[in-house]
């Protein structure tokens, strides 16, 4: 693999563009975030709302946000964490792998006023034709354990929510946030899309497939023991600031998240997980 990394202006804030094997991926420092991925292909295949904003005042709407130390509305902390709006160190590169960019992002006074805890996230990125890394570790700076939940909460773009489908979930229990938190269990084989779907997959370890009509991507993922699927719908979707009222449209989000069981790190020790992310080439038609 070869590559090279460049800092930019991106929607006016600064990100690294990584460069490798035709493919790139640009990551911002506001969030650590993940804003766009272009594999040798040439189709981007991150959603970034052309709504989002980069003022730091509410998370960027796409590309891959780090929910941490909470998933979503799992306790009493922030929706999704603490460290979707902090700036992100970069890491500068060691050895000779050219596909690789890591930030890092850790307590700050904020976030000890809200949690107590030293720790330090390690994000990443690592890039190839057609493939996408994402990995996090999640280190315990402190003399105390501490529990976290969390996600790589990926959204991908595609062309029409009502032509895609998602493999791989056939047979799972799920927590149906969209549906007051029930326990359920869908036996269909694919997953489809029309109203808000907000589902909390648990123990999901088999390989996932984003089929957006012809177009293929492999999602899979390790450490994280859940899969949480959403978009949505037309109706929430008015009531988002930072998105276009059809932009539920082109969006799906399949997160690598550890939702149902918080993660339980112990002083001193390091946690790790990844989310996979692979372009194949299109079903013939
Ligand atoms: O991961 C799904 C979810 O928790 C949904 O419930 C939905 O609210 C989404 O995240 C987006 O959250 P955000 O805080 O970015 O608007």
């Amino acid at each position: 693999m070869s590559g090279s990394a460049e800092t930019i202006a991106f929607h006016g804030i600064e990100c690294l563009r990584l460069c490798a094997d035709g493919a790139s991926v640009v990551v911002a420092r506001l969030g650590g975030q993940v804003i766009s991925w272009i594999p040798a292909d040439g189709r981007e295949r991150l959603f970034l709302s052309e709504r989002a904003r980069y003022d730091g005042s509410v998370a960027i709407r796409g590309g891959i946000p780090v929910c941490f130390p909470q998933f979503s509305g799992l306790g009493s902390l922030p929706k999704h964490g603490l460290v979707r709006t902090r700036h992100w160190q970069v890491v500068p590169a060691t050895g000779a792998d050219g596909g690789c960019l890591r930030l890092s992002c850790g307590a700050d006074a904020q976030s000890l006023a809200l949690w107590t805890h030293e720790f330090e996230l390690v994000l990443d990125v690592h890039l190839s034709a057609a493939q996408l890394k994402i990995g996090l570790t999640v280190r315990n700076l402190g003399v105390a354990d501490f529990s976290f939940t969390g996600a790589l909460h990926t959204y991908f773009a595609v062309c029409d929510i009502g032509s895609v489908r998602l493999e791989g979930l056939a047979g799972t229990e799920y927590r149906d946030a969209a549906g007051g938190n029930a326990l359920c269990t869908d036996a269909a084989h694919a997953l489809g899309f029309g109203p808000e779907i907000d589902r909390v997959y648990h123990d999901t370890s088999r390989e996932l497939m984003l089929f957006d009509g012809t177009a293929r991507l492999a999602v899979g993922s390790a450490g994280f023991a859940d899969t949480v699927v959403w978009n949505p719908g037309a109706v929430l979707c008015t009531g988002l600031a930072d998105m276009a009222p059809d932009g539920y449209r082109r969006m799906v989000c399949v997160e690598a998240a550890a939702a149902r069981l918080p993660v339980f790190v112990p002083a001193g020790a390091d946690w790790r997980g990844h989310q996979m992310l692979t372009a194949l080439p299109p079903l013939d038609n």
